[in-house]
């Protein structure tokens, strides 16, 4: 993600700029005389969050047990697993796209709890194993479009939002779902402080309608590329919601609230201006410092792959247009 507030601050999410960034940061390490035997580590050990300490431990991942789903299969070339657990935005863990997979492999994941209450007859709480076997598993190979302009293919194992949702037996007054992550900053060196988390006031928090929420398209997921998350990418438990900007799909859920009263948002908080509650992708409503007509694609280029490709309205999933009829897009961003 991208805001005014923190350094970083142009659409070059790239890793010319992550370098940059690392370049940044070796100096001020440097300055602060925190760089004695570290500067012979590779580039992925040593970052701003060596000085809280990193785990230099590998996250095991498990296989998991699933159906590829009837539909909901994107038959375009997928972005290699490497890519999707080495490229991410999960400001918990530190603001550069490399960060994630550097400082999150000591992350623990069992127990988890993971809480649906509020508007429901039946509040549930589930622990680790209940997110494998509350809902059956299935594959889905969906789009994934961040804010900045690049976007990836990833085939995820999960479950419909709804379906767990269900299990709750929502109350009519239920108009909003409200989601929230983990908020632990023992384990997440971004929630230390503003400084180190991008200037967020943690537990990063979203929400959706209630009828988005009930989409079928709406998804929550448990694994990536046939086995668990990596911490990265959300582990225990994300939504994805193919086709809103990426920041919708909140990572490492441990509350589900069913609301009455529209729920706040992460980056609407942050950054009103140019982040909105509904965050659908739209090639014709451009981000305040950027276009959004077009996307890089992450797939097999490597450094230099310049090339784009156009952006889809709902990110190609036009099924979800009926959910908005009536509103006017450009103003509800
Ligand atoms: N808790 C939390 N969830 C998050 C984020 C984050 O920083 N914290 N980043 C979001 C953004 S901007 C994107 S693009 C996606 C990236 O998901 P991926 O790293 O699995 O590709 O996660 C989203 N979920
Ligand atoms: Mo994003």
């Amino acid at each position: 993600m991208l805001i005014k507030v923190p350094a970083k601050s142009s659409c070059n999410e790239n890793q010319v700029t992550d370098e940059k960034i690392y370049q940044q940061r070796r100096s001020l390490l440097k300055s602060m005389g925190f760089m004695g035997a570290a500067s012979s580590l590779s580039s992925s050990h040593v970052n701003a969050f060596d000085l809280f300490g990193s785990d230099d431990k590998t996250f095991v991942t498990q296989a998991l047990d699933f159906k590829p789903a009837a539909n909901y299969r994107s038959t375009e070339q997928q972005t290699p697993e490497s890519k999707v657990i080495s490229h991410n935005n999960f400001y918990e863990f530190g603001t550069a796209k490399s960060d994630p997979q550097a400082n999150a492999q000591g992350f623990k994941v069992d127990p988890w709890s993971l809480t649906i209450n509020g508007l429901v007859e039946k509040p549930l709480t589930l622990d680790y194993a209940d997110l494998f076997k509350k809902v059956a598993l299935e594959e889905r190979i969906y789009r994934l479009r961040c804010v900045e302009a690049w976007s990836m293919v990833i085939p995820w194992v999960g479950f419909s939002l709804a379906e767990l949702i269900k299990q709750s037996q929502p109350l009519s007054g239920a108009q909003y779902v409200a989601f929230e992550t983990l908020y632990d900053p023992k384990q997440m060196p971004g929630q230390k402080s503003r400084w180190t988390g991008g200037g967020i006031d943690y537990p990063y928090v979203e929400g959706l309608r209630i009828d988005e929420a009930m989409h079928p398209l709406a998804f929550l997921a448990v694994g990536l590329y046939g086995k668990t998350l990596p911490p990265q990418n959300g582990a225990p438990i994300r939504l994805v919601v193919p086709w809103k900007y990426g920041f919708k799909s909140i990572k490492s859920i441990t509350r589900i609230r069913l609301t009455a009263q529209k729920p706040p948002t992460t980056w609407n908080i942050l950054a009103p201006n140019e982040y909105g509650f509904y965050a659908n992708v739209n090639p014709e409503v451009d981000h305040p410092r950027w276009s959004q007509a077009s996307e890089r694609r992450i797939t097999k280029g490597g450094l230099f792959d310049l090339s784009r490709n156009p952006t889809q309205m709902f990110n190609g999933y036009s099924e979800v247009a009926p959910l908005y009829a009536g509103l006017d897009l450009k103003r509800n961003y």
